[in-house]
């Protein structure tokens, strides 16, 4: 396992508020939340950036965003609308180098985003 403090979370060596988990996923809320609803999917395989994704990734990656879309409907934000979001490399804002969606909602978003 990576040793991003992301890894340490789907490792359970460090804890965070889970909302879901499964073999290849875990799911917990931000800590620093910039939305009502603020959460990010990770995947267990430490993945550094969306740019290291290889073709064997593509049905990881597409249930990560199916998690998101099923946890925004747990989450009551699935109808108004949320944002899911995934910032590659410093130059887009990432600070934690284990791939993770964003998953936002509970209050109206701008376009675009800064
Ligand atoms: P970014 O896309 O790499 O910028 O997103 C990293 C996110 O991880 C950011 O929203 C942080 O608030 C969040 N986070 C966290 O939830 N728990 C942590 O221990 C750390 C960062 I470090």
């Amino acid at each position: 396992m990576s040793d991003t403090i992301f890894g340490k979370i789907a490792s359970g060596e460090v804890p965070a508020d889970i909302v879901y988990q499964d073999d290849d996923l875990v799911a917990f809320r931000d800590l620093s939340p910039q939305a009502p609803t603020h959460i990010l999917i990770i995947p267990r395989k430490p993945i550094p950036t969306l740019n290291h994704v290889e073709e064997a990734d593509a049905a990881l990656i597409g249930r990560m965003f199916l998690a998101a879309a099923r946890i925004a409907e747990q989450e009551g934000i699935a109808a108004a609308g949320y944002r899911t979001v995934i910032n590659c490399n410093a130059g887009a804002g990432q600070t934690v180098y284990h791939l993770h969606v964003h998953l936002l909602g509970g209050r109206p978003m701008q376009w675009p985003p800064g």
